[in-house]
């Protein structure tokens, strides 16, 4: 029979694959989205006619627990936080509540509708933060460096607890960062693959970044929400790191972003302390071989080919909308 899936944060770059995916596996899939100001759909418009949304916030316990009473999923996937590091510091208290807390929401509302829905959260390397050890796996110890990582330290905590506690199908997925042509423009792979594109069509001179030595492993944000999905599929419920295994400079993505348009990054790239963050995650590299054995899952494509696809992405898009193409973020 077909499945019903409900996704929380579907309308951020994940959601919108993850969507995508199910969706071509025959699921029902239902997203919550939450009433803001603005209508933030603009990933998922394409998906109109398939996928459900429903009005709901990780922030209110009570809508949640209408929601899955309503949508009757098999699976909730929990994509949804406030995710972008910097504002952390300035937003500690909402990040604590949405990132950390409503995760115990969710898990509740689940306990107290249907405890047989299969649980997936959305944990990450940035718990690792200070890495204690090279590469990070499962068993390496945490060490979060921002009210982020600490607020995705405590999600990953509480369904790994109500596992245990209750005996729900709660895996938390331990991801590496994972780019695509739908991150957000405040991060630094997509801030510097779209500035490419806007410098070579000559709508701007100038890109402003902090720390250039930090070191991330970078992969392909489709691959990732296939490793979500194969997690939920599995016989036994467990935590699982995704990532390429390979590490990268910030200042290698920013040479190679700039080389494939052509460009030098020496004569466009200032440096700007403002941008450096209080306490910054100097160096991650992650160890898949446990979903790679249990889960059968691998990244698609390398790095070189991953900068490729978003200053290609982003060449295109300034081409056909110009100097208006997007809006740039507040705070970057
Ligand atoms: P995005 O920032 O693109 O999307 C975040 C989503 O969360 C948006 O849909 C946003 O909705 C939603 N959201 C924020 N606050 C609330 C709230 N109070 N109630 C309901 N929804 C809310 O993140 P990504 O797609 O990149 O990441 C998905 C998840 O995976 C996040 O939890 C992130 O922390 C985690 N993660 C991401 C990694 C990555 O490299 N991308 C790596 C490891 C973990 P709105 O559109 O309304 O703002
Ligand atoms: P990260 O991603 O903090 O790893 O979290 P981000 O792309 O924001 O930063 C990566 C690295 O680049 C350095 N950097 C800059 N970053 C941004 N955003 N803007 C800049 O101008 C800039 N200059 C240098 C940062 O200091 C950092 O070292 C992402 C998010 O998706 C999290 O939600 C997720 O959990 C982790 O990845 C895994």
């Amino acid at each position: 029979m077909a499945k019903t899936a409900l996704i929380t944060g579907v309308t951020g770059q994940d959601g919108s694959y993850l969507a995508e995916l199910l969706l071509q596996k025959n699921y029902t899939v239902y997203g919550i989205i939450r009433r803001t100001s603005t209508t933030p759909t603009e990933r998922i418009n394409h998906l109109s006619d398939r996928l459900h949304l429903v009005s709901g916030d990780l922030l209110d316990e009570r809508s949640l627990r209408q929601i899955i009473e309503k949508t009757r999923p098999d699976e909730i996937y929990n994509l949804a936080a406030q995710s972008f590091v910097p504002e952390s510091w300035s937003q500690a208290i909402l990040t604590g509540e949405v990132t950390a807390l409503g995760v115990t929401r969710l898990l509740n509302a689940i306990m107290d509708v249907n405890p047989r829905i299969r649980f997936y959260q959305a944990s990450t390397s940035e718990m690792f933060g200070k890495a204690q050890c090279v590469p990070q796996n499962e068993t390496t110890p945490f060490y979060p460096r921002s009210p982020y990582g600490v607020s995705k330290l405590y999600g990953h905590w509480i369904t790994v607890n109500y596992r245990e506690s209750y005996g729900l199908f709660a895996c938390s997925g331990i991801l590496f960062n994972h780019e695509s042509p739908r991150r957000g423009l405040e991060f630094l792979t997509r801030k510097v693959t779209y500035a490419v594109a806007q410098i070579k069509a000559g709508l701007r001179h100038e890109l402003r970044l902090g720390n250039l030595e930090a070191q991330r492993d970078w992969g392909y944000a489709p691959d990732y929400v296939e490793g979500m999905w194969r997690m939920l599929q599995a016989d036994q419920p467990d935590d699982y790191v995704l990532a390429t295994g390979e590490t990268h400079s910030v200042r290698e993505w920013v040479e190679k972003s700039f080389q494939m348009a052509g460009l030098d990054y020496r004569q466009y790239v200032k440096l700007d302390p403002q941008l450096v963050r209080p306490a910054e995650v100097d160096l991650l590299i992650g160890d898949a071989s446990k979903a790679r054995k249990n889960l059968g899952w691998q990244p698609s494509i390398t790095f070189d080919q991953l900068i490729q696809l978003m200053v290609e992405a982003d060449i295109n898009l300034v081409a056909r909308h110009g100097g208006t193409a997007l809006h740039q973020p507040l705070r970057q």
